[in-house]
Parts: C-alpha cells; sequence; structure tokens
C-alpha cells in the first residue's frame, strides 16, 4: 500500500462536468481509501474582469477565441499553494504526446497532477512556453475540451494505483501489459444457444487455462491489434 495519496488538481470552465467521475465504482473507492484526492477549480473564478470571462480574440484575426494568460496563471498558483508536494502542470491538447498504457506508471509515481482543460480555440501559447511542464494527448482527434481528456487520465492513472484493484492478478493479465491483448473470458451459464464455454477453462487444469490464455492472448492481439506486436519486435 502507497502511503502517499495522489493529488489531482483540475482547472476548468466546466467543473460540474468532473461531478460524475467522482461518485461511481472505482474512483469513488479511491477518494474514499483516500488513495487519491481530487482538486476542481472553476477556471472563472480567476478571471480578471467584472464580467468574469477568462477567454479573448486571436490576435491575427480569424474565428474563435483563446483563454487568457492571467486567469490560468492565477489558477495555477492557486493549485499548488494548496499542496506542498512538488507538481507537474500538464495540457491536454492534440498536440502532446498521445498517452499509451506504458506511460501510467511514470504518473503514479508523481504526488500532484494538475490538468489544464483547454477551450475554444485554447490557450495562449506564452502560457504553454512558460508554465506548462507535459503537453499530453489521449489519440489523435479533437474534442470540444480537455475535460474529456482529465477524466481519461485520472481513470486510467487511478485504477493503476496498488491496492485500489482489489485483484492484484488483473492487472498484471489485463489488456495491453506486455503489449497484448487480453484472451476471452466468460462467466455463468456454460451454454448460451450451444455457445460452449471453451472446456479447458472449466477443466481446473491451472497450467493448461494459463497456455490457453496466452495462445488466445497472442491470437486476438494478432487479428485484432497486429501493430502492438510489431512494436515488441522493436524493442527489442
Ligand atoms: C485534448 C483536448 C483533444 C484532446 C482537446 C486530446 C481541447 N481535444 N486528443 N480539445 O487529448 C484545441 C484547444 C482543442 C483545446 C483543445
Amino acid at each position: 500500500m502507497r502511503k502517499k495519496m495522489i493529488q489531482f488538481s483540475i482547472i476548468t470552465i466546466f467543473p460540474n462536468m468532473f461531478n460524475p467521475i467522482f461518485k461511481y465504482g472505482i474512483i469513488r473507492q479511491a477518494i474514499k481509501k483516500k488513495i487519491i484526492n481530487i482538486k476542481i477549480l472553476n477556471l472563472r473564478d480567476f478571471s480578471i474582469n467584472k464580467r468574469k470571462t477568462v477567454d479573448d480574440k486571436i490576435y491575427g484575426g480569424g474565428p474563435g477565441m483563446l483563454i487568457m494568460f492571467l486567469p490560468l496563471f492565477k489558477a495555477v498558483i492557486n493549485a499548488k499553494k494548496n499542496y506542498k508536494e512538488k507538481s507537474i502542470v500538464i495540457y491536454l491538447s492534440p498536440q502532446g504526446k498521445v498517452l499509451k498504457h506504458n506511460h501510467i506508471k511514470y504518473f503514479i509515481k508523481k504526488k500532484h497532477l494538475i490538468f489544464i482543460c483547454g477551450r475554444y480555440k485554447g490557450i495562449d501559447e506564452r502560457f504553454i512556453q512558460t508554465q506548462v511542464d507535459e503537453e499530453w494527448s489521449i489519440g489523435d482527434f479533437v474534442l470540444t475540451g480537455g475535460e474529456l481528456p482529465a477524466m481519461i487520465f485520472i481513470d486510467a492513472i487511478t485504477r493503476s494505483i496498488p491496492g485500489v484493484l482489489n485483484n492484484k492478478h488483473s492487472l498484471i493479465e489485463e489488456s495491453f501489459n506486455n503489449d497484448l491483448l487480453d484472451c476471452p473470458n466468460y462467466t455463468r451459464p456454460k451454454n448460451i444457444a450451444n455457445h460452449i464455454v471453451p472446456s479447458i477453462l472449466l477443466s481446473g487444469n491451472h497450467k493448461k487455462i494459463k497456455e490457453w490464455r496466452l495462445k488466445h492472448s497472442l491470437k486476438n492481439t494478432l487479428l485484432k491489434r497486429p501493430d502492438l506486436l510489431k512494436n515488441k519486435k522493436n524493442k527489442k
């Protein structure tokens, strides 16, 4: 069990979008067990004008608005002030490094992750240059905001923290560890319209079951994601 919790801070103009991820399943339990803590900062609280806006027109013209430097800067100072542990400021954007399962072990070592959720056309470049430590992406597509990527980061990191998932083996044998997909899994009943659970899985022979699972993990990977096997070869 880890001694220190991971602190997540999120800077967003839509704080209520995050309510659902606190309330359900593994994340809810991890918060209850004080393995993680999540603090949401409403960027509008750090607005520098009376109308509480945080965006402005883009220099050089063109459609769309940009989030201003100063509200973001003030929000990050506030996020850092609340926790003395070393923090990393992460900007979520399609220009970031694309998250892969093997990056998660890097994040679970961190004490405090501050996620900046962009909206509109993004944020002032000077904030990225001077305040952001790392720019990350969840994949090669564009969303309306960084909120969903922040939730995905928090979900993927939290479930990998030792002590969060009850079953130690579920982390070792799941998809993507060792760059392989999971094998097919079955539960009751044994027979669904003559689709019968493979008999080895009912045999109780653990060695045979392990072999079957590895074989079908390889088969799944070869059929569905052959690119993962190529990665494996290149690494060695
Ligand atoms: C991140 C943010 C996609 C990702 C985003 C991603 C908000 N879309 N692939 N949308 O991780 C331009 C500036 C779009 C803000 C950004």
